[in-house]
């Protein structure tokens, strides 16, 4: 079996929305930071002996509906190595599945690495990026550590909506702090999500149209380490995110009291001169963006909010990699 392992993300200029939805185009480009704490693990390997895939997830037995995915998943990597047999999979989160943290973006990375190698494929890192995303949108990103550009691409076949590494993780110490305020699994998931407020939001053009001015300022904080800017573009397109998710129709809801209340104590500590700024995606976990020395005093005031479960601390990480064990 090849094993390989990839760490999550999330962005700090969110995607929200498709151009394409077979192969998975983004409408809009994200830049991403890649976790260091947060990971999946996923063991492969292509077995004529089976009938069918097999496929265990956190172990347990897929569901169908996830086992189709993920056989859908491997099949563009069967295709590409003219292999016919059935695949076993093993894959296992470190943390919650499906709850705003990022687990598909790990997942299928992980799986991109490991099937890779067992097809002996000897893909680039941009064509496993390219092929990643036909999984999840955000595991395009997975695949490459620290400071990361999705481009949304020209190409009607998508092989240029890939992500690019920006900065590797030693070329800034940040930090990241998420807030976990429920483990549940969401009610909408990201994709089905995305589709409602394209369809229905009167502000998704807004949303399309601010994307590229965002990313543009993004890129800039990054390479002259203003942490003030990053952190405030990072709120502006959260909130922004949320706002056009809101204004869908039904609108879409994921935050709760307690990421509410996350929100108000992360701008409180910086009304106390203490560089810290929120990020949420489609869940109601709340990642608070900070630099190393702060971590206590962000910890100990995130701690006190009532609904707040835990605290998953994380510096960034590296890209995805094959592991010598298996699982
Ligand atoms: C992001 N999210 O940029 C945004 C912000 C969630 C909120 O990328 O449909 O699970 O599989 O391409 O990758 C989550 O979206 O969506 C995501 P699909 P995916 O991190």
């Amino acid at each position: 079996m090849v094993t390989a392992k990839a760490h999550s993300n999330f962005a700090l200029i969110k995607y929200w929305g498709k151009r394409e939805e077979v192969l998975n185009l983004p409408a809009v480009g994200s830049i991403s930071i890649t976790l260091q704490e947060i990971f999946t693990i996923s063991s492969l390997m292509f077995d004529k002996s089976l009938a069918q895939d097999m496929i265990e997830i956190n172990g347990k037995a897929a569901s169908p509906q996830e086992a189709q995915r993920v056989s859908s998943f491997i099949d563009l990597f069967r295709r590409l190595g003219k292999i016919t047999a059935a695949v076993k999979v093993i894959s296992r989160n470190n943390f919650p599945t499906g709850a705003g943290l990022a687990s598909s973006a790990s997942a299928f990375a992980s799986l991109a690495l490991a099937a890779n190698q067992a097809a002996n494929l000897n893909l680039t890192s941009s064509k496993l990026s390219e092929l990643a995303r036909m999984g999840s949108g955000s595991a395009a990103r997975s695949i490459f550590g620290g400071f990361v550009e999705m481009k949304i691409g020209k190409r009607s076949d998508g092989s240029d909506s890939i992500a690019v590494p920006i900065a590797g993780k030693e070329f800034w110490d940040m930090h990241v702090l998420i807030a976990i305020t429920s483990e549940k699994q969401k009610e909408i998931g990201s994709t089905v999500g995305m589709k409602m407020t394209a369809a229905t939001s009167p502000y998704y053009p807004q949303w399309i149209n601010t994307n590229q001015s965002d990313l543009k300022e993004m890129r800039h904080a990054i390479q002259n380490k203003d942490f003030e800017k990053l952190g405030e573009l990072s709120e502006l397109s959260c909130l922004k995110m949320h706002a056009v998710a809101l204004s869908a129709n039904p609108g879409l809801i994921y935050w709760n009291s307690a990421t509410i209340d996350c929100m108000h104590a992360i701008r409180n500590l910086r009304k106390q001169n203490i560089p810290v700024y929120f990020t949420i995606d489609a869940g109601p976990q709340v990642k608070a963006i900070c630099l190393k020395g702060d971590i206590p005093v962000i910890q100990a005031e995130l701690k006190k909010i009532r609904g707040v479960k835990r605290i998953i601390s994380s510096a960034l990480g590296p890209d995805a990699s094959i592991l010598e064990d298996q699982l």
